[in-house]
Protein backbone atom coordinates (compact mmCIF):
# COMPACT_ATOMS: atom_id res chain seq x y z
CA UNK A 1 0.00 0.00 0.00
CA UNK A 2 2.48 2.64 1.07
CA UNK A 3 5.02 1.41 -2.41
CA UNK A 4 1.84 2.43 -4.52
CA UNK A 5 1.53 5.86 -2.53
CA UNK A 6 5.24 6.47 -2.99
CA UNK A 7 5.20 5.72 -6.88
CA UNK A 8 2.17 7.76 -7.10
CA UNK A 9 3.94 10.46 -4.93
CA UNK A 10 7.32 10.05 -7.36
CA UNK A 11 5.45 10.14 -10.77
CA UNK A 12 3.82 13.44 -9.52
CA UNK A 13 7.37 15.18 -8.36
CA UNK A 14 8.17 13.88 -11.63
CA UNK A 15 5.69 15.71 -13.84
CA UNK A 16 6.39 18.77 -11.89
CA UNK A 17 10.38 18.84 -12.76
CA UNK A 18 10.08 17.56 -16.38
CA UNK A 19 7.15 20.94 -16.72
CA UNK A 20 10.44 22.82 -15.19
CA UNK A 21 12.58 21.70 -17.00
CA UNK A 22 10.57 22.16 -20.24
CA UNK A 23 10.13 25.89 -19.01
CA UNK A 24 14.02 26.15 -18.71
CA UNK A 25 14.60 25.41 -21.98
CA UNK A 26 13.78 28.97 -23.18
CA UNK A 27 17.12 29.80 -24.72
CA UNK A 28 18.47 33.52 -23.96
CA UNK A 29 20.59 34.08 -27.56
CA UNK A 30 23.24 36.73 -27.34
CA UNK A 31 23.71 38.23 -30.52
CA UNK A 32 27.23 37.79 -32.00
CA UNK A 33 27.98 35.90 -28.54
CA UNK A 34 31.01 37.40 -26.81
CA UNK A 35 31.57 40.17 -29.74
CA UNK A 36 28.03 41.41 -29.08
CA UNK A 37 26.43 43.17 -31.43
CA UNK A 38 28.41 45.29 -34.01
CA UNK A 39 30.46 45.94 -37.03
CA UNK A 40 32.86 42.94 -36.24
CA UNK A 41 30.01 40.08 -36.38
CA UNK A 42 28.69 38.84 -39.66
CA UNK A 43 25.42 38.43 -38.30
CA UNK A 44 24.28 35.69 -40.89
CA UNK A 45 27.34 33.36 -39.51
CA UNK A 46 25.92 33.85 -36.14
CA UNK A 47 22.20 33.04 -36.93
CA UNK A 48 23.37 29.80 -39.18
CA UNK A 49 22.32 26.77 -37.40
CA UNK A 50 20.67 28.02 -34.34
CA UNK A 51 17.01 27.13 -33.94
CA UNK A 52 14.93 30.09 -32.73
CA UNK A 53 11.20 29.48 -30.80
CA UNK A 54 8.46 31.35 -29.53
CA UNK A 55 9.52 31.98 -25.65
CA UNK A 56 13.26 32.48 -26.66
CA UNK A 57 14.99 35.81 -26.45
CA UNK A 58 17.42 37.82 -28.49
CA UNK A 59 19.88 39.94 -26.64
CA UNK A 60 21.81 42.62 -27.67
CA UNK A 61 24.80 44.01 -26.00
CA UNK A 62 26.92 46.93 -27.81
CA UNK A 63 28.43 50.36 -26.63
CA UNK A 64 25.09 52.21 -26.54
CA UNK A 65 27.22 55.62 -28.07
CA UNK A 66 27.97 53.19 -31.64
CA UNK A 67 24.74 51.22 -32.00
CA UNK A 68 20.83 50.69 -31.41
CA UNK A 69 18.63 48.05 -32.65
CA UNK A 70 15.99 48.77 -35.14
CA UNK A 71 13.46 46.44 -36.01
CA UNK A 72 12.76 46.46 -39.51
CA UNK A 73 10.16 45.11 -42.43
CA UNK A 74 11.95 42.66 -44.87
CA UNK A 75 12.65 44.88 -47.60
CA UNK A 76 13.85 47.66 -45.61
CA UNK A 77 15.85 44.95 -44.14
CA UNK A 78 17.71 44.64 -47.81
CA UNK A 79 17.76 48.02 -48.52
CA UNK A 80 19.21 49.02 -45.38
CA UNK A 81 15.88 51.67 -44.85
CA UNK A 82 16.63 53.06 -41.75
CA UNK A 83 12.79 53.12 -40.90
CA UNK A 84 10.75 51.30 -38.27
CA UNK A 85 7.19 51.77 -36.63
CA UNK A 86 9.21 51.87 -32.93
CA UNK A 87 11.96 53.75 -31.42
CA UNK A 88 15.12 52.12 -31.52
CA UNK A 89 16.53 50.30 -28.35
CA UNK A 90 19.31 52.37 -27.19
CA UNK A 91 20.46 50.73 -24.09
CA UNK A 92 23.21 48.75 -25.24
CA UNK A 93 21.91 45.68 -23.20
CA UNK A 94 18.55 44.99 -24.91
CA UNK A 95 16.50 41.68 -24.27
CA UNK A 96 13.77 41.06 -26.91
CA UNK A 97 11.68 38.30 -26.78
CA UNK A 98 10.42 36.01 -29.50
CA UNK A 99 6.97 36.27 -28.81
CA UNK A 100 5.38 35.12 -31.93
CA UNK A 101 6.59 33.10 -35.18
CA UNK A 102 7.97 34.15 -38.35
CA UNK A 103 11.07 36.03 -39.72
CA UNK A 104 12.31 39.41 -37.61
CA UNK A 105 14.22 41.48 -39.59
CA UNK A 106 16.78 44.07 -37.14
CA UNK A 107 19.62 46.75 -38.47
CA UNK A 108 21.91 49.10 -36.79
CA UNK A 109 20.63 52.20 -38.00
CA UNK A 110 23.67 54.09 -37.24
CA UNK A 111 25.92 55.49 -39.85
CA UNK A 112 26.21 52.73 -42.57
CA UNK A 113 26.73 50.16 -40.23
CA UNK A 114 23.45 48.51 -41.97
CA UNK A 115 25.18 48.36 -45.18
CA UNK A 116 28.74 47.26 -43.78
CA UNK A 117 26.61 44.41 -42.11
CA UNK A 118 25.60 45.39 -39.36
CA UNK A 119 21.93 43.61 -39.99
CA UNK A 120 20.12 40.02 -38.31
CA UNK A 121 17.27 38.08 -39.78
CA UNK A 122 16.22 35.37 -37.87
CA UNK A 123 13.11 32.52 -38.41
CA UNK A 124 11.56 31.94 -35.09
CA UNK A 125 9.15 28.80 -35.05
CA UNK A 126 6.56 27.94 -32.73
CA UNK A 127 7.15 26.67 -29.15
CA UNK A 128 8.03 23.18 -28.92
CA UNK A 129 4.68 22.81 -26.42
CA UNK A 130 2.79 23.23 -29.73
CA UNK A 131 4.84 20.47 -31.75
CA UNK A 132 4.33 20.67 -35.61
CA UNK A 133 6.61 19.06 -38.11
CA UNK A 134 9.43 20.14 -35.90
CA UNK A 135 12.95 20.07 -37.49
CA UNK A 136 15.82 18.39 -35.11
CA UNK A 137 17.94 21.42 -33.87
CA UNK A 138 21.43 20.81 -34.98
CA UNK A 139 24.39 19.91 -32.75
CA UNK A 140 25.39 22.12 -30.64
CA UNK A 141 28.00 24.54 -32.00
CA UNK A 142 31.30 24.06 -29.28
CA UNK A 143 32.51 27.10 -27.81
CA UNK A 144 29.13 29.02 -28.49
CA UNK A 145 28.19 30.67 -25.48
CA UNK A 146 24.72 32.32 -24.61
CA UNK A 147 23.36 28.87 -25.45
CA UNK A 148 21.39 27.16 -22.42
CA UNK A 149 20.66 23.74 -23.08
CA UNK A 150 18.92 20.78 -20.64
CA UNK A 151 20.20 17.69 -22.29
CA UNK A 152 18.74 15.35 -19.80
CA UNK A 153 15.50 16.47 -21.00
CA UNK A 154 13.94 14.05 -23.42
CA UNK A 155 15.44 10.90 -21.44
CA UNK A 156 13.27 12.15 -18.17
CA UNK A 157 10.41 12.79 -20.01
CA UNK A 158 10.77 8.38 -20.96
CA UNK A 159 11.08 7.88 -17.38
CA UNK A 160 7.86 9.98 -16.62
CA UNK A 161 6.19 7.83 -19.08
CA UNK A 162 7.50 4.57 -17.85
CA UNK A 163 6.68 5.39 -14.26
CA UNK A 164 3.17 6.35 -15.01
CA UNK A 165 2.62 3.40 -17.49
CA UNK A 166 3.74 1.23 -14.61
CA UNK A 167 1.68 2.73 -12.06
CA UNK A 168 -1.67 2.61 -13.74
CA UNK A 169 -1.12 -0.88 -15.16
C1 LIG B 1 28.63 37.17 -44.03
O1 LIG B 1 28.95 35.85 -44.39
C2 LIG B 1 28.28 35.37 -45.55
C3 LIG B 1 28.69 33.95 -45.80
O2 LIG B 1 28.95 33.25 -44.65
C4 LIG B 1 28.61 36.23 -46.75
O3 LIG B 1 27.86 35.80 -47.86
C5 LIG B 1 28.28 37.68 -46.44
O4 LIG B 1 28.71 38.49 -47.51
C6 LIG B 1 28.98 38.12 -45.16
N1 LIG B 1 28.58 39.48 -44.84
C7 LIG B 1 29.46 40.44 -44.64
C8 LIG B 1 28.90 41.78 -44.37
O5 LIG B 1 30.67 40.26 -44.67
CU1 LIG C 1 25.99 50.06 -35.54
Amino acid sequence: MACRQMLAVLAVAMVAMATLLAMARATEYVVGDDMGWGLQVNCTDWARGKVFRVGDSLVFRYNPGNHHVLRVRGPDFQACNKVSEKEPLASGDDAVPLSSPGKRWYVCGKAAHCESGQKLVITVLPSLQAPTASPTPPAPVPGSSGKITVPGYQSLMVLVVAVLTTFMT
